[in-house]
């Protein structure tokens, strides 16, 4: 795309609100708007990054077999009333009537609806397991929303539900997940350590939050340093690998504040292994067995002949706010690099333009014709304004790769940089298999 021609509002001064480097960066490259209070319209640039990740969570959900389907925002209050939650949910869900008069929600999660639809349609231990998913919006009407779309009222989420007939089984799909999600955030370019978590509003006695450490993280970290050099092997699917894996993430210590224990912490981590520090929950798993089941009759026959509640778990991934959580991570020095499987574009085409020569800007549009062709999405400055202006501009932009056209460039090896490396000269070939790679 030209840049002239795309909607990108971007702006120079720096937002005085903003009090995060992913939320300024947001609003200075026009990725987001606000519209209300924690309540944000997506703009082309930021769209497009979601729009991304949510394709890379979406691989990896397939991947362990899960199955994608698409429930409404809003729900019927009858359910929550069914599982107990609609009055100890309180004043974080967003609570509406329809001109019938029926009490109405804009679901902040969604383990009710999920069990409602299974249980009018599942009913023989046969056809289980089952996973589901859908990437859908959610409310939750925040005492506080704050750091833009890291903490908002309206936010995008990937929510998966398993359905087991016992709890071994159901395990198993924890595991699953559980892998699923430290493959999806590698992918990502982020380190996501998964740690013990209590299970809030949700319930059950299982649960893990992903967490990256970033210092503008709304959650303390305790950790052992050896997590952190954790490789992840690609694990068969059986159920022995599975729970080996998760015990052996499990046996170095990593807490968030509810789980903290600081005796517990200084008996179990050396002194120089210990850290302390603060992180962002990408994700959040958990396993809660018939919490939902139970109260909301979702029965099925068990193979030795009489009924029970299925054994249920639900996990949670921050789509929206992993846009957020990897500039948080990836802007150093003030100086963007999206990884190249999220980033709005695979390269930029800057070419060096003044009123008397446009040499180096025609040279820029048949690279981009080419590039093009290739199906290599490519952005071109041809904007009209010096180059270290565009520079600047392309910091916090962050499309990783750059090709700098000046008027008196070769005619055949151009600069190509990998944005916090050193520039090189290539032909176009070169060029084209760097980006491709
Ligand atoms: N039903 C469960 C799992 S599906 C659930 O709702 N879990 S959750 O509450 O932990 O949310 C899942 C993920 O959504 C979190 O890990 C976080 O990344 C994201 N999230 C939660 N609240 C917000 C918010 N206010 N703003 C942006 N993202 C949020």
């Amino acid at each position: 795309m030209l840049l002239s021609k795309i909607f990108l509002p971007l702006t120079k001064d720096l937002p005085v609100d903003a009090k995060i480097k992913s939320h300024q960066l947001m609003l200075r490259t026009g990725m987001i708007k606000q519209s209300a209070a924690g309540i944000y319209s997506w703009l082309p640039l930021g769209f497009k990054v979601m729009k991304k990740i949510e394709a890379i969570v979406r691989e990896e959900q397939n991947k362990i077999g899960a199955q994608e389907m698409l429930m409404p925002t809003i729900q019927s209050a009858d359910i929550w009333k069914e599982s107990g939650r609609y009055n100890d949910y309180g004043e974080e869900m967003l609570r509406i009537k329809d001109r019938q008069g029926r009490e109405m929600l804009y679901g902040p999660t969604n383990e009710e609806l999920i069990t409602e639809i299974f249980r009018s349609s599942i009913k023989s231990y046969k056809s289980l397991p089952q996973m589901l998913y859908h990437i859908q919006w959610k409310f939750r009407d925040e005492i506080r929303p704050r750091f833009g779309i890291m903490r908002c009222r309206e936010f995008y989420m990937k929510d998966a539900y398993s359905f087991d007939i016992d709890e071994d089984q159901a395990k198993q799909s924890y595991n699953k997940m559980f892998y699923s999600y430290l493959k999806t955030f590698s992918k990502l370019e982020l380190q996501a350590i998964p740690m013990a978590a209590d299970t809030g509003p949700i319930g059950g006695d299982l649960s893990h939050e992903f967490i990256i450490v970033a210092e503008t993280g709304e959650s303390n970290v305790y950790a052992d340093k050896n997590i952190f050099g954790i490789k992840l092997n690609n694990y068969n699917f059986d159920s022995g690998s599975l729970e080996k894996m998760r015990n052996y993430f499990s046996s170095f210590y990593a807490v968030t504040d509810e789980k903290f224990d600081k005796e517990n912490f200084e008996k179990k981590v050396k002194k120089e292994n210990q850290i302390l520090t603060k992180g962002i929950e990408v994700g959040h798993i958990f396993y809660f067995g018939d919490k939902y089941s139970k109260p909301l009759n979702c029965l099925v026959d068990h193979p030795k002949g009489k009924k029970v509640a299925v054994k249920m778990g639900s996990y949670g991934i921050g789509v929206s706010r992993l846009v957020g959580a990897i500039i948080e991570a990836k802007f150093v020095n003030d100086v963007m690099k999206w990884p190249k499987s999220v980033s709005p574009f695979d390269v930029v085409i800057i070419p060096s333009i003044n009123r008397n020569n446009t040499e180096s800007l025609e040279k820029s549009h048949k690279i981009y014709n080419e590039l093009k062709e290739e199906k290599i999405d490519v952005l071109l400055d041809d904007v009209n304004e010096n180059i270290s202006a565009k520079f600047k501009k392309h910091d916090l932009i962050g499309i990783p790769y750059q090709i700098i056209i000046a008027s008196k460039s070769e005619e055949d090896k151009f600069e190509f940089k990998e944005v916090g490396k050193e520039a090189k000269m290539l032909s176009l070939k070169e060029i084209k298999e760097k980006i491709k790679k």
